[in-house]
């Protein structure tokens, strides 16, 4: 079973960190890692495709492996994925061809990059050696924008154009199968269908949507429908049998806007009772290939999202954009990846509609059964799968001891609201059989001549199981915490599920650990490492291995288990705790383990009962933060483009007449940013004009993108801001000037525009990544003719010649501090005026303001750290958002994070360790825009982190980057 975690490399730009992610997926129990690359990020100047420092992948490949982890590689060329123009470079804008289509222009657009990406996927192949298993060509090329019903909604595809994406991969060398995936399932590109068709046929499924604003009221689950297992039938007509059932993406977490409500909020939208009713569900048809989109988001930096985002790409995700596990929704992950994992017969069963009335003598049930050849598995729900009631209930069974009603010792089964449980029967656990079991498997092992079993359920619930006679009688059959029965064909036990766990022995065949949910979610299953090519890698085979080199471990533990291996009878486990914590050896490979390590450290371990212990003991670092509210703060003017005699001799000027632009010119010459090659941050334009006297106000359209904003003036005087609102990608704006023009007198409008990036292209016959960004129309009032403003522009330094190579071609914006490069660190400032955000500015412009400060954080700690800005408060000590005013951070260079006091919601910008040094000086910089007359200034800024974990994790080297040169 291909069970995957969507994990975007280019969302985390610290490479030493992308192992610490790997394994807190593997230690999920999965076996997959799915991951997108960004075509913009990588050809921001046409004919240069440069997949090197942060964005290679040769780290990321070789920490799958080292995790254990299979890849499913998705390049695009287009991906969606909430980033700008959906993962297309900007300069398509300027292509006149349909985006996604074989018109030549765009094939030849793609063709480099193709070739490039898919020659170093294909180098990572696991034929070679790699964690590479699947390719993923495209995205979702599914839908037509004005569809009028399921029939027509891929009418509009060129099947010839995916058909070109495919090849193309495959001309690059790439072998391994391609897999498709299509928005619905509507059968796009199956198999055996013709041009165009891939090897593996998957749809995407968001039953709670993307759209906006998806995240409040969180226990709302009215959004959606469950169309199972009435899909069961369409699936079966789309793929063929012999191809795994695959959803490539299911929704594992949900965005959230500007002016939005906190990802907080996206993560109780999609918790762990979403995970149990909605991916049971999908098991329940027989899905063998599973990706959660996202598992871990990660981080918009540098101007990587689209304008639905804000900086954070958390998304709700079972792991937080600060790499930790404090949402119960991982823990649940692991319980359902450590199921399949010791669940093979799960391939093999297949899945039966019959549901309702047979299975359960409850109405309000469903139950979907999946039939093997030996083993059933009875997945079970509320039929109205947003029913919170407590419903009890039994299950009619047929097993190899005739056909049962269980629970067969009284009582009752319970399904508690927005949960479903997976039921089996002739359940193999290392030959032995266990006969129905309606607590659910967490995992098994056998060693020797001995199997273990771990079973759990919800506080509460009663379950039972049984097993057969003849495999030893239960040790302890007196045991108050169960009920016992060996009167009839099995021995049955039964228990009711409170706090303390219930260890049972069959003899010396057996031991069963029976125990509450939220205990498991201190297990681990730990892959030892085997020689190549099993590696750590999924395997069934390690189910019923003694053999070390072949083997996993399952230890109790607390916070995270990341790796285990075994040298002299040693056991060494590496792993993370956030609290003392008791280790506990549930099973591992006969003879071994003597002693413990954890984290390269010997413990004191005794045995107790058979199983190896010890206690790791919690030390709380200290650790000193810098005030950053306090520190020595430098500021440059960031916006002299208003002073008087402003030199913008070298700007670019507008001067296009015509442009490729879907949308119609309505200015002289295009004022179109990604005309001139700008497509980043944001864009400053300079109008002038002789003045006639008649003037009285400028009107300007302009478009940045949803939240985007403006400020206009006119010489050194403001006129005005937009200051943007979450609905609205563009604005018309009236602005009169305060006191009439000189006849004959030169003038100098400046505009600086927001971006919030481009649209995505989610439709596939319309170019909506194409919505030009900046002016679209103006006039002047007294100036009939447009044309007496002559314009110039610019955004980024170079635009698609842009300078910093390190940091990719999206991280500078128009700003004068960036377009000097004073965000890098050794920039000049020394020479600056002494002034702190705090102090802010007191009018409508940008200042830049800098400082550095040094961290000594202590080795051996994963303290994820953020960058918190506060707005001004108002009285009540609530945020004020009427002062209008836009922050971008940047950290070591590298910007990570926009932060827009208007609209929120993110305050607070967590920044990776490896972009931050941990243990050395740091370069902060902001950029303070202030779209109010008055100016605008920060409250406070700060240092921060929420978890301090005593760490397994490596540390991760500081990433290299350019540093500041002086730029022309
Ligand atoms: C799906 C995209 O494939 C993926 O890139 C990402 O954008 C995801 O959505 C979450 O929004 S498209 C899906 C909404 C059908």
């Amino acid at each position: 079973m291909f069970l995957s975690a969507e994990f975007h490399p280019f969302r985390l730009p610290s490479p030493g960190l992308w192992l610490d992610i790997f394994q807190k997926v593997k230690a999920m129990g999965f076996s997959g890692v799915s991951f997108y690359h960004m075509w913009a990020l990588l050809e921001g100047e046409p004919g240069h495709v440069r997949i090197d420092g942060v964005f290679a992948l040769e780290e990321f490949f070789a920490a799958a492996k080292e995790a254990g982890i299979y890849l499913l590689a998705r390049p695009g060329p287009y991906i969606n994925s909430e980033t700008t123009g959906g993962g297309f470079p900007g300069w398509l804008q300027k292509t006149k061809s349909q985006l996604r289509s074989t018109n030549p222009e765009f094939l030849n657009a793609i063709k480099p990059y193709i070739l490039e990406v898919g020659k170093i996927v294909a180098k990572a192949e696991i034929t070679k050696g790699g964690p590479v298993i699947l390719l993923q060509p495209d995205n979702e090329y599914t839908l037509c924008s004005e569809s009028t019903g399921i029939l027509d909604m891929s009418n509009c595809l060129d099947k010839q154009y995916m058909a070109f994406v495919e090849e193309t991969y495959r001309e690059a060398g790439v072998t391994v199968p391609i897999l498709v995936n299509d928005a619905l399932p509507l059968g796009n590109f199956a198999p055996g269908t013709g041009v165009g068709s891939g090897d593996i046929y998957g749809w995407d499924f968001y039953p709670f949507g993307w759209g906006q604003p998806p995240c409040s009221n969180p226990q709302n689950w009215t959004r959606s429908s469950l169309p199972y297992p009435a899909y069961l039938s369409l699936l079966r007509n789309i793929s063929l049998p012999t191809s795994p059932r695959s959803i490539v993406e299911f929704q594992g977490g949900a965005p959230d806007a500007w002016g939005g409500v906190g990802v907080e909020q996206c993560a109780s939208l999609v918790n762990q009772d979403f995970e149990r009713v909605f991916y049971k569900s999908s098991y329940s048809l027989h899905v063998t290939l599973f990706n959660i989109y996202m598992t871990y988001g990660g981080t918009n930096w540098g101007n990587i999202g689209h304008p639905l985002g804000y900086t954070s790409y958390d998304a709700g995700a079972a792991i937080s954009e600060d790499r930790q596990l404090t949402r119960e929704k991982y823990a649940e992950l692991k319980l359902q990846g450590n199921f399949h994992r010791a669940s093979p017969a799960y391939l093999t069963a297949q899945p039966n509609e019959d549901s309702k009335g047979i299975y359960t003598d409850s109405s309000v049930l469903l139950t979907t059964p999946l039939l093997g050849s030996k083993t059933n598995f009875y997945v079970v729900r509320h039929d109205d799968y947003q029913s919170t009631n407590l419903t009890r209930y039994s299950l009619r069974l047929s097993t190899k001891i005739g056909n049962i009603t269980i629970p067969q010792l009284g009582g009752s089964l319970l399904l508690a609201g927005r949960d479903s449980k997976i039921h089996v029967t002739n359940f193999d656990i290392g030959g032995i059989d266990l006969l129905y079991s309606s607590a659910e498997i967490f995992t098994w092992k056998r060693t020797g001549n001995k199997s273990t079993l771990l079973l759990y359920g919800g506080m509460g619930e009663t379950h039972e199981f049984a097993l057969p006679k003849e495999i030893g009688v239960l040790t302890d059959p007196e045991n108050e915490n169960i009920k016992y029965s060996n009167a009839g064909k099995a021995q049955i036990v039964q228990w009711t599920v409170g706090k303390d766990r219930v260890m049972l022995s069959f003899g010396k065949d057996l031991d069963i650990y029976l125990l509450w949910r939220n205990e498991v979610y201190t297990y681990w299953t730990l892959d030892l490492p085997s020689p190549e090519p099993l590696g750590r890698y999924t395997s069934p085979s390690r189910l019923n291995s003694s053999d070390a080199s072949r083997s996993s471990v399952i230890v109790k533990a607390g916070y995270l288990l990341r790796s285990a291996s075994i040298r002299n009878e040693r056991l060494y486990l590496v792993g993370d705790v956030n609290a003392t914590t008791e280790i506990e050896v549930i099973t591992a490979p006969l003879g071994c383990c003597k002693a413990l390590s954890f984290n390269g450290r010997d413990m004191e371990s005794t045995f107790i009962d058979g199983r190896l212990t010890a206690t790791v003991l919690f030390e709380a670092p200290e650790i000193h933060l810098p005030d950053l509210a306090k520190m020595d703060w430098r500021y440059v003017d960031s916006l002299p483009e208003i002073q008087n005699g402003f030199d913008d001799n070298s700007w670019t000027l507008c001067d296009k007449v015509a442009s490729n632009n879907p949308r119609v010119l309505t200015t002289p010459t295009s004022l179109y940013a990604s005309d001139y090659g700008y497509h980043a941050g944001s864009f400053i334009y300079r109008g002038h004009f002789m003045a006639n006297g008649n003037e009285t106000a400028l009107y300007l359209q302009t478009q940045g993108g949803f939240a985007f904003g403006h400020g206009v003036w006119l010489n050194s005087s403001f006129l005005g801001s937009w200051p943007g609102t979450p609905e609205a990608s563009a604005t018309n704006h009236t602005l009169m000037f305060p006191r009439p023009l000189v006849r004959g007198s030169r003038y100098v409008l400046t505009v600086l525009i927001d971006h919030m990036g481009y649209d995505e292209n989610y439709y596939n016959d319309i170019n909506p990544m194409k919505a030009p960004r900046g002016i679209l129309e103006y006039s002047l009032s007294g100036h009939s003719d447009a044309s007496s403003i002559t314009w110039k522009m610019t955004g980024n330094l170079g635009g698609e010649t842009y300078r910093d190579h390190s940091r990719g071609p999206l991280n500078e914006g128009a700003m004068f501090a960036e377009r000097q490069g004073y965000h890098l660190p050794g920039a000049p400032t020394a020479s600056w005026e002494e002034r702190s955000p705090l102090q802010g500015i007191n009018s409508a412009s940008v200042g830049f303001f800098v400082t550095t400060f040094t961290l000594d954080i202590p080795a051996g700690y994963d303290i994820p750290l953020a960058i918190e800005l506060h707005g001004p408060m108002s009285v009540a000590g609530v945020k004020d958002k009427s002062s209008n005013f836009r922050v971008q951070i940047f950290v070591n260079g590298w910007q990570f994070g926009k932060y827009v006091n208007n609209l929120g919601p993110q305050m607070k910008f967590f920044v990776p360790e490896g972009i931050l040094d941990y243990n050395g000086d740091n370069y902060l910089g902001l950029t303070l825009w202030s779209l109010d007359g008055m100016g605008a200034k920060l409250e406070d800024v700060k240092l921060s982190y929420d978890v301090v974990v005593q760490s397994g994790y490596s540390k991760p080297k500081v990433v290299q980057a350019i540093e500041y040169e002086k730029r022309v």
